[in-house]
């Protein structure tokens, strides 16, 4: 089954907003088969956004990844790596629409409270950046039957 990274970044953490994602992504029907809290070291960070070294933002995205807790997580579903970027709404949450996550939790695009993998090879990279393979869960949810088919 398709997975994806998801994490709540250090805003969502400190405004109190991950019970809220998480939540939203159960109702959804997606399943969460990995979770931990961490604080990001400089070189995670560095990796965890590798494809954005060299641009203005980077310094202060490394700076404000790494300044407090985040949860990081790992979500399956059909669909689930573009079903969860709709779900998050657009990078500058000025743009998202709301009903998105950041449409509703944030107003700048550098404190936009959630990341999520971007295509399966983002994806793939990002759990295997912060989950080992035994720590991704495999379960069968009693609602399975009345969520896939
Ligand atoms: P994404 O999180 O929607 O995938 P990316 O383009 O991958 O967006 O950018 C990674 C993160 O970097 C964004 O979520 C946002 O927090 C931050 N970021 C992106 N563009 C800017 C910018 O122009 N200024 C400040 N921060 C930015
Ligand atoms: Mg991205």
């Amino acid at each position: 089954m398709e997975k994806t990274f998801v994490m709540v970044k250090p805003d969502g953490v400190m405004r109190q907003l991950t019970g809220k994602i998480i939540g939203y992504l159960e109702q959804k029907g997606f399943k969460l088969v990995a979770l931990k809290m961490l604080i990001l070291d400089q070189a995670l960070a560095e990796q965890h956004y590798a494809e954005h070294v060299g641009k203005s933002f980077f310094p202060g995205l490394v700076d404000f990844i790494t300044s407090g807790p985040v949860v990081a997580m790992v979500w399956e579903g059909p669909g689930v790596i573009k079903g969860v970027r709709e779900l998050m709404g657009a990078t500058n949450p000025a743009e998202a629409l709301p009903g998105t996550i950041r449409g509703q939790f944030a107003v700048a695009i550098s404190r936009n409270v959630i990341h999520g993998s971007d295509s399966p090879v983002s994806a793939e990279r990002e759990i295997a950046l912060y989950f080992k393979p035994e720590e991704i869960l495999a379960y069968t949810r009693p609602t399975d039957i009345w969520l896939v088919e």
